[in-house]
C-alpha cells in the first residue's frame, strides 16, 4: 500500500515498482485505489496496459476500501505473487481523509489477515521539515514500513530523510529519479550520503 500527500508521486511509483518487481519475477496486479479523482483510477489503467499488468478498479467517487479489498481478495483467488495499491493523495492534516485511510488498511485485511504487509510512505524530494510531520501523522494512523523518495533527478536532495530514518526508524526503499517505469532504484545509502554532501563517491 502506498500512501501520501497529494502530487508526491504514489500512482507513478506503483506503477515503477510493478515493473520492478515483474522484473524480478513476480506475479503483480495494480489496485487503483484513489477513487477520489475519477483521473486517479484511469492513469494507473493505463499504466497498467502499457506494463501488462491487471489492473482493479472502481467507478469514481467509489469506496477506496472496495477497491483495495477486492484487489486483495483477486490476488488470492488469482494465485498472484504481489498487489500494489494506490491511494488518493491526501494531507495530514485531514482527520477524515486519516480515517479513511485506516479503513482501506483493516478492510485488506479482511479479504487477506496477512495484508497489507507493507506501508510505504511516498515523499517528494523537495519536501522540507514538512516531510517529518508527514511521516509522523502517517505513521501514527496506519503504520508505515518504509519511505520512498520522489523525483531525486532534480535539484532537491532529500535531505528531511535524516530526521525520518533517526526519529522514526523507518527504513528508505527506493528512490524515484524521473517519470518513466524504470526511474526507481533501490536505496542505497552510500550513494545517498555521498550525493546529499557533494562528494564525489570515489573520495568514499
Ligand atoms: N521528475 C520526476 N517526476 C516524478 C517522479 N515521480 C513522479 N513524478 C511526476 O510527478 C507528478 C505527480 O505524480 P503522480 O504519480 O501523479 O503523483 P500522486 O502522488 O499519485 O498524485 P495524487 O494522486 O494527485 O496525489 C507526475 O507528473 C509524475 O510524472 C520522479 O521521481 N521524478
Ligand atoms: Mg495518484
Amino acid at each position: 500500500m502506498v500512501v501520501g500527500v497529494n502530487g508526491v508521486g504514489k500512482t507513478t511509483t506503483v506503477a515503477k515498482l510493478g515493473s520492478y518487481y515483474r522484473k524480478l519475477g513476480r506475479k503483480v496486479m495494480f489496485a487503483a485505489g484513489d477513487t477520489f479523482r475519477a483521473a486517479g483510477a484511469s492513469q494507473l489503467e493505463v499504466w497498467g496496459e502499457r506494463l501488462g499488468i491487471p489492473t482493479v478498479t472502481g467507478a469514481g467517487g467509489s469506496d477506496p476500501g472496495a477497491v483495495a479489498f477486492e484487489g486483495a481478495h483477486q490476488r488470492l483467488s488469482r494465485g498472484l505473487d504481489l498487489l500494489l495499491v494506490d491511494t488518493a493523495g491526501r494531507l495530514h492534516t485531514k482527520h477524515n481523509l486519516m480515517e479513511e485511510l485506516k479503513k482501506v488498511k483493516r478492510v485488506i485485511g479482511k479479504a487477506d489477515p496477512n495484508e497489507p504487509r507493507e506501508i510505504w510512505l511516498v515523499l517528494d524530494a523537495v519536501t522540507g521539515q514538512n516531510g517529518l510531520e508527514q511521516a509522523r501523522v502517517f505513521n501514527e494512523a496506519v503504520g508505515l514500513t518504509g519511505v520512498i523518495v520522489t523525483k531525486l533527478d532534480g535539484t532537491a536532495k532529500g535531505g528531511v530523510l535524516l530526521p525520518i530514518t533517526r526519529e522514526l526508524k523507518i527504513p528508505i526503499k527506493f528512490i524515484g529519479v524521473g517519470e518513466r517505469e524504470d526511474d526507481l532504484q533501490p536505496y542505497d545509502a552510500a550513494a545517498f550520503v555521498h550525493a546529499l554532501l557533494d562528494l564525489p563517491l570515489a573520495a568514499a
